[in-house]
């Protein structure tokens, strides 16, 4: 685990870290209900959590333009709530109601925005890594300028499909920049248990790939790393690999009994590296915003995810006839 922070002042505006703060904030509300809603058995299926690495996709997105795409797995209401999708629809859909994102039939692992560049949600591990190069591949052709995100944890990372993406990728100097969430463990399996080449990143050497491993709890870090990839990337040459070092406090997924660690390993994590309240104290200490000023955000954000939670439960059971109702495109995809 990377241990440097953002210690120096940090070269971002009052605004845009106390726009950090909340957009990390709202994830973590987020997941906290999820969490709840699962538990009183609202939420059907596999679930998720993000808890944890909230700063990993909101340093991405604070590089990320209008038209910019994002894909990946199935831990990815972070990734949805970043891109500016409503709570409401995300959490309906999680619920499986019509109010949902895809009216309550796909759930987390599919789940879509187009008008937000959010192609998923996805169940199969790596799966959405060769479908990233191809997004990316897309707007190559389309010459428009846009990058593709394309997160993948360090489990995926071991997979075949990763390496033949980098090879094609890199060859067709695709605009996709490859972010492993490197959590530490994929299910129960950590990383020392599951390669002898743990530094996840180096491995794109390999196809003439240039990447950076980065501190994934500290939401600027990740910023700096995201815009160095992202221009590399908007100036033609190629893809680029980010290993963001980060952790989840939850389990795996809500059944997860979690053996496979102590419970001090997390707490140590959650006391010494949170990457919320690392900017909580950079607001304090610098003086950007005071005790109240931050509880007052704290309880806007607690209306949202409560407004979210009630929506996503008073939204009705999408009608039968939708079983027969998005099966099949009827237009094929135009220049986006
Ligand atoms: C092809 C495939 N193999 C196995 C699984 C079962 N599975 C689901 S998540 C997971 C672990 C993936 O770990 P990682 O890539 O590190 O992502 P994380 O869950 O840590 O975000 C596995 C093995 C699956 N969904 N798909
Ligand atoms: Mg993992």
């Amino acid at each position: 685990m990377a241990t440097r922070r953002t210690t120096k002042k940090p070269n971002v505006s009052k605004e845009e870290l106390l726009g950090y703060y909340r957009d990390m904030l709202l994830i973590r509300r987020f997941e906290e209900k999820a969490g709840q809603l699962y538990g009183m058995g609202l939420i059907g299926g596999f679930c998720h959590l993000y808890i944890g690495q909230e700063a990993v996709v909101v340093g991405l997105e604070a590089a990320a333009e209008e038209g910019d795409k994002r894909i990946t797995s199935y831990r990815d209401h972070g990734h949805m709530l970043a891109c500016g999708m409503d709570p409401k629809g995300v959490m309906a859909e999680l619920t499986g109601r019509e109010g949902g994102y895809s009216k309550g039939k796909g759930g987390s692992m599919h789940m879509f925005s187009k008008e937000k560049h959010f192609y998923g949600g996805h169940g199969i591990v790596g799966a959405q890594v060769p479908l990233g190069a191809g997004l990316a591949f897309a707007d190559k052709y389309f010459e428009n300028g846009r990058v593709t995100f394309t997160y993948f944890g360090d489990g995926a990372a071991n997979q075949g499909q990763v390496y033949e993406t980098y090879n094609m990728a890199q060859l067709w100097n695709l605009p996709v920049i490859f972010v492993i969430e490197n959590n530490q463990y994929a299910m129960g399996t950590s990383v020392a248990r599951s390669t002898k080449s743990p530094s996840l990143w180096e491995r794109g050497a390999a196809y003439g790939i240039a990447g950076e491993e980065v501190d994934g709890m500290d939401v600027l870090a990740v910023k700096a790393a995201s815009e160095k990839a992202v221009a590399q990337c908007r100036a033609g040459n190629g893809p680029y690999i980010l290993e963001v070092k980060t952790y989840r406090y939850r389990g795996h997924s809500m059944s997860d009994p979690a053996k496979y660690r102590t419970r001090e390993e997390v707490q140590k994590m959650r006391e010494e590296r949170d990457a919320i309240e690392h900017v909580r104290q950079l607001l304090l200490s610098g003086n950007h915003a005071t005790e109240d000023e931050l509880k007052a955000i704290d309880k806007d954000i607690k209306d949202v995810v409560n407004e979210a939670a009630e929506f996503s439960k008073e939204s009705p059971e999408p009608a039968l006839e939708e079983l027969w109702t998005d099966i099949y495109a009827e237009t094929a995809p135009q220049n986006a």
